[in-house]
């Protein structure tokens, strides 16, 4: 399976949860796949869309689908020792395992040797092959645009679970 149909099947379960995307093409063919105010783009370091969706998750109540690369889930191994440890009940981490760092060139990654599923929690291993698609495009919008997008989704999303708890 290619990544993006990985992720277009992971998008087509999707109604309102928030998904953080970790940095690279991940990120890009999730925006090509679908785009939409719920989605984060983490534009920089990786290993960061596992701990920004624990942060949400516990903070929020909200549900959370963290879509992350296999190289990317090895740089951040302690925040999936972290989610095992929280056991939060509203968090999905999908793993895109290609065997590469793709998005730079597909130097290979150990994930091999990793049973992430056992490090950490709710974790959906999906083995993809490790080419990209061809002219996918940078996400147009800037970071501090599309931080905002989220965190007004994130806030509306909030304020109907808390009239909806209300009620
Ligand atoms: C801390 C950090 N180191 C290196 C990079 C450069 N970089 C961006 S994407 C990427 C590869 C990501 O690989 P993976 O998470 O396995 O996803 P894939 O591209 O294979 O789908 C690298 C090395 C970065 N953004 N952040």
């Amino acid at each position: 399976m290619r990544r993006t149909e990985a992720i277009r099947e992971i998008m087509e379960t999707i109604s309102d949860q928030l998904v953080i995307a970790t940095t690279g093409m991940i990120s890009r063919e999730l925006y090509v796949v679908r785009d939409r105010p719920e989605n984060f783009y983490m534009c920089g370091s990786m290993g960061c869309a596992l701990p920004i969706g624990l942060g949400l998750a516990l903070a929020s109540r909200l549900p959370v689908v963290v879509l992350d690369g296999d190289g990317a889930a090895l740089m951040g191994l302690s925040s999936l020792a972290l989610s095992r440890h929280l056991k939060l009940p509203n968090l999905v981490h999908y793993i895109l395992d290609n065997s590469t760092y793709q998005s730079t060139g597909g130097q290979p990654t150990c994930s091999s040797s990793v049973d992430f599923a056992n490090v950490g929690h709710h974790v959906k291993v999906l083995h993809v092959e490790p080419g990209g698609e061809k002219g996918t495009p940078r996400i147009p919008l800037e970071p501090l645009e599309m931080m905002n997008r989220f965190r007004n989704a994130v806030m509306a999303r909030m304020a109907v679970q808390t009239f909806s708890s209300r009620i």
